[in-house]
């Protein structure tokens, strides 16, 4: 009997230690094994609120203040992340596998974040990358970090507003 497998989304973050250790490219290659589709990317400055949001699973936990300044990249002097969908069959099991376990001492070593992550002296697994975990997870997140017309997929129901007084930046052309 065929198991029918379905296509998902989940969200990557490269993390502040991957950006600061030059492992970008390595990360893309890594996930190109698994002949997911990218559907969104771009690097992001992670406000207080934003990464507060993102972690809030965790607001209870001791290490949660250095979490947030983790994400923020106040650890490494890289302000950014870089924030990407991936789609396809199977997506949150085969991203998660390739990240490897939380703990980066027990990933595997082969796993992204057993190769590349570490634990820092105040005790913050550091490990390179973030994964969505599950379905709901990934729908919260995703739609945590972009909005609709950012994603090259339909992936959920999305509705169009007019805002009055909407004020955005665009390219001086004069200048
Ligand atoms: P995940 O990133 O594998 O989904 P979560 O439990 O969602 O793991 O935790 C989010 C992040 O918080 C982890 O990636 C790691 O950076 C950090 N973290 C989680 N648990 C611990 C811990 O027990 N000690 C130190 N840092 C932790
Ligand atoms: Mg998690």
């Amino acid at each position: 009997m065929n198991t029918i497998k379905k296509n998902q989304a989940t969200l990557i973050l490269i993390k502040p230690d991957g950006l600061k250790k030059s492992l970008t490219g390595n990360i893309l290659t890594r996930m190109a094994e698994t002949k997911l589709e990218i559907a969104a990317a771009k690097m992001v400055r992670v406000s207080e609120e934003l990464a507060a949001e993102h972690y809030k699973h965790l607001k209870d936990k001791p290490f949660f203040d250095e979490l947030i300044r983790y994400l923020r990249g106040e650890l490494h002097d890289r302000k950014k992340v870089m924030a990407m969908v991936y789609w396809g069959e199977e997506a949150i099991k085969k991203v998660r596998e390739m990240a490897g376990a939380t703990n980066p001492e027990e990933a595997d070593p082969v796993s992204i974040r057993g190769a590349y992550g570490r634990i820092t002296t105040k005790g913050l697994y550091e490990n390179v990358i973030h994964a969505s975990s599950n379905e709901e997870e990934a729908k919260r997140e995703i739609q945590l970090w972009f909005a609709p017309d950012e994603i090259i997929v339909d992936l959920y129901p999305a509705k169009t507003i007019v805002e009055k007084e909407y004020k955005r930046r665009v390219w001086d052309t004069s200048a």
